[in-house]
């Protein structure tokens, strides 16, 4: 018999999370980490992360969404932790952009409260903006900030608490899946598990061939800001946001929390692709097309810089998650692909690679995120 069910690589938060739905089915499994728990090199580090239910990126989200969103409010009020804030969300755009008619017929279609704001509105109620008059919003209440930390610690110590097993500094060195027999070699020693969950975020396409090739790794800058009028940046008065402004720049940001400053960030500005060992610390000026956010449309948050943030994106082609098996026997499920934008839904990314990994029902339909999509013909 094995010594464990299954083995996780990568305790980032969906790795984390994957751990935790095997213990939590009674599974004996092992978590691998390759650096620190939490480890500062990997994407879910820091002090805040978005969540929002109004989703332009695409319909097929809103169950995972919605379900992560019960599951981060148990774990809140199990690990007694404050892990989410609500704030609200905003999705701003010109009338006809993507973002804001994409978050506006998600929340029709689905029965997600909302409310569509003229930029007159958003600079009336929200006191940071001066959008132009061409802008709309879709406000939706119940978006917020997730604490990635805390909500890393909260799922670790749960996971454990539930029997996971947990290894830190233990990197993966190979793993082979062979007529239903799979190998994780460490160089402390081989494991044989009945099944593997990789979720190794940018690390993932070294040791897995299906994606190496897929997947691209970019390094991504963040920053924090300190406002000439900080209240207007607080959580009570300024949700979290993503924006298209009308000349294609990308923006998204978050409210002052725990840390000083508010946070910044540009995904119109397409880091350079490195692995995450390689990828240095950022330089003021690499800032600067976050703070354009800033400049353009919240003149008083064009303060000085506090603090900036690199990690390495995993960006699967079509931006959305890849989660799937990827062995012929099914053993060896991939949770990897956030395209920087899986944060929020990890408690459920993780729930449906460890069904997908034990031939159990996904809690959310998978189909959307099978990697073959990748082979079908285009059009
Ligand atoms: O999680 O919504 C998100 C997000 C967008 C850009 C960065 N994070």
């Amino acid at each position: 018999m094995a010594e464990y069910d299954a083995v996780v690589i990568g305790a980032g938060v969906v790795g984390c999370a994957a751990a935790r739905a095997f213990a939590t089915e009674g599974r004996d499994v092992l978590l691998l980490e390759q650096g620190d728990f939490p480890n500062p090199q990997a994407t879910s580090y820091g002090s805040s992360r978005i969540f929002r239910l109004a989703y332009h990126e695409g319909e097929m989200y809103v169950p995972m969404l919605r379900r992560s969103r019960r599951l981060w409010q148990r774990l809140n009020s199990d690990s007694d932790t404050d892990l989410f804030r609500r704030t609200g969300s905003l999705t701003i755009g010109p009338e006809s952009g993507d973002s804001f008619t994409g978050a506006r017929s998600t929340c029709r279609s689905h029965g997600i409260k909302h409310q569509v704001l003229t930029a007159d509105e958003v600079n009336d109620r929200f006191p940071a903006y001066d959008l132009p008059q061409e802008y709309r919003a879709v406000f939706q209440p119940d978006g917020g900030l997730l604490d990635p930390e805390r909500c890393l610690v909260a799922l670790v110590e749960a996971a454990a608490a539930e029997g996971a097993e947990l290894r830190a500094h233990e990197p993966v060195v190979e793993w082979t899946a062979d007529a239903g027999t799979v190998r994780v070699r460490t160089p402390r020693r081989a494991y044989e598990p009945d099944s593997v969950v990789v979720a190794s975020g940018a690390w993932a396409a070294d040791h897995v061939p299906a994606v190496d090739g897929l997947l691209e790794r970019e390094r991504h800058v963040a920053c924090r800001v300190r406002p000439r009028n900080p209240s207007a940046f607080d959580p009570d008065s300024f949700p979290v946001f993503v924006m298209d402004a009308a000349d294609g720049r990308h923006f998204y940001g978050l409210p002052r929390h725990r840390v000083p400053g508010f946070k910044l960030g540009a995904t119109h500005d397409r880091g350079a692709r490195v692995h995450p060992d390689d990828a240095r610390a950022a330089q003021p000026a690499e800032t600067e097309p976050a703070r354009g956010f800033a400049r353009d449309f919240a003149p008083n948050g064009d303060g000085p810089l506090l603090g900036t943030r690199t990690c390495v994106l995993s960006q699967s082609p079509d931006g959305h998650y890849i989660v799937d098996a990827v062995d012929d026997a099914g053993d060896v499920v991939v949770a990897v692909g956030m395209s920087g934008h899986g944060f929020k839904t990890a408690p459920v990314v993780g729930e449906v690679a460890a069904a997908l990994a034990t031939d159990s029902e996904p809690p959310v339909d998978a189909e959307p995120f099978a990697i073959d999509r990748f082979e079908r013909p285009v059009g």
